[in-house]
């Protein structure tokens, strides 16, 4: 995946890195990058940035990373959404979203965890014990939160491997959980300041604020291009810069995320697009598709249909709500970052109607003509919802699919024959 004129393996063995399985795991990476997204027809010219971003995901963001850090700054890694970006970026650190999007290490995996945990978790550790990952050995803190279970329990592990900080999420949405949630926000607070040695003023924060939202507007952009017929980008890229939101340079990714979207705007007007017009169209809604997981996308787009929007964390969790830009004090931004964090819509939470809800109005909004449900195996959360997303769905007098799946390629023929038969269907 690095350009092969610069020669990183320095700095990865600086990091720690078992230099063999991370030449075998971006070897892996690039041929599936190649094969799932290069022989893509008519993508976008403005999809060059993401695939430069990707080609240099081990390299040149790994040197920004380590440059920073040995100019004093601190770099933050990420699991979750509910983990504000806003107050790491208002204490001067930079944030990472980890990747827990392929199958690695798994037999040292299974000695610390169930075999019957989600491919999300096992992943998650199975970066750190295998020592491939870059981003994991540039964090100088690592935050989790008590979502689900195998989370929850995952992190107790992590923890005696990294320095990691456990935020406590509650369950429900009451208003006490929102005032707990907030006292959980100043207890991040702390631990920033005493790692950044910075403090957070209403200034940072209301930059980071305003930052954050202008990364959140301009992949709303491109998700609202989505809704024409025909789409103007594959679900395959509109997933990716998801995807790369999580570590990218902020302010150079919503550049570039705006220019996308300027480009998509003016195919839209000119009716031009990556799949014929009137091509089945399809959302899909569940967890999160965690780099470098493209499995379902591409399985749809290969098959003919086009994914035209994700309810999921690599989705419209992630950019369809602002944190207002109203508050002048520290203290009212905090009280909107916990409003607008809590807010986000996971089946960790009881109840989640507002999921339910979000799904039936964005396959309306985007003109989907059915809706896949995607779950990982042994994710008992979105397991169960399930069955009461893919009701409200036909109820919506729409058809649904409900997967099952992990990271392996195991099932993708069996998959492929299932998704053929519901896109002939629709
Ligand atoms: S806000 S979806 S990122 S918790 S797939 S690990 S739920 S067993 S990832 Fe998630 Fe935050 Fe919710 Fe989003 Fe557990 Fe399920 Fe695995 Fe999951």
């Amino acid at each position: 995946m690095t350009d092969t004129a610069t020669d990183y393996h320095q700095m990865w063995a600086e990091l720690g890195l078992d230099l063999p399985m991370h030449d075998a795991l971006l070897e892996a990476v690039g041929g599936m990058y190649g094969s799932t997204f290069m022989t893509q027809n008519n993508r976008p010219a403005g999809m060059g940035y993401l695939d430069f971003v990707m080609s240099e995901v081990h390299g040149l963001r790994i040197k920004e990373l380590d440059d920073f850090r040995k100019n004093g700054g601190k770099v933050v890694g990420t699991y979750c959404l509910y983990v504000p970006e806003e107050l790491i970026r208002a204490a001067g650190a930079w944030s990472v979203g980890i990747c827990a999007g392929a199958e690695w290490a798994y037999d040292e995996v299974e000695q610390i965890l169930p075999r019957n945990t989600c491919a999300l978790i096992k992943s998650m550790m199975g970066f750190k014990l295998g020592m491939v990952c870059p981003y994991l050995e540039e964090a100088d803190l690592l935050i989790g939160e008590t979502t689900c279970d195998g989370k929850k329990k995952a992190y107790e592990e992590l923890g005696k491997l990294q320095n990691l900080h456990v935020m406590e999420l509650p369950q429900m949405k009451r208003e006490k959980d929102v005032a707990f949630w907030r006292s959980e926000l100043v207890d991040l607070i702390a631990k920033l300041e005493e790692l950044t040695g910075n403090k957070i003023t209403a200034e940072s924060l209301s930059a980071a604020i305003k930052e954050v939202n202008d990364k959140r507007r301009a992949l709303q952009r491109i998700a609202a291009a989505r809704a024409a017929d025909p789409a103007p980008i594959s679900g395959l890229d509109a997933l990716l810069a998801v995807q790369v939101a999580f570590y990218d340079d902020v302010p150079r990714f919503t550049a570039s995320m705006n220019a996308l979207a300027d480009e998509l705007d003016a195919r839209v007007s000119a009716g031009a697009g990556v799949a014929p017009k009137g091509a089945k169209r399809v959302l899909i809604t569940g967890t999160p598709m965690a780099l470098p997981n493209w499995k379902l996308h591409e399985i749809v787009e290969k098959a003919g249909g086009v994914v035209v929007g994700e309810e999921m964390c690599t989705g419209s969790r992630y950019y369809e709500k602002l944190v207002s830009e109203d508050a002048t004090t520290v203290d009212d931004m905090l009280d909107d970052i916990a409003a607008k964090y809590l807010d986000i819509n996971c089946a960790c939470f009881t109840p989640n109607t507002g999921r339910i809800d979000d799904v039936i109005r964005m396959a309306k909004d985007l003109g989907a003509d059915g809706v896949i449900d995607y779950a990982l195996n042994f994710c008992g959360t979105y397991q169960i919802e399930s069955a009461g997303v893919a009701k409200a769905v036909q109820a919506a007098d729409m058809p649904v699919l409900r997967i099952e799946t992990d990271y392996s390629a195991e099932d993708v023929g069996q998959l492929s024959t299932r998704v053929e038969a519901f896109l002939e269907m629709l």
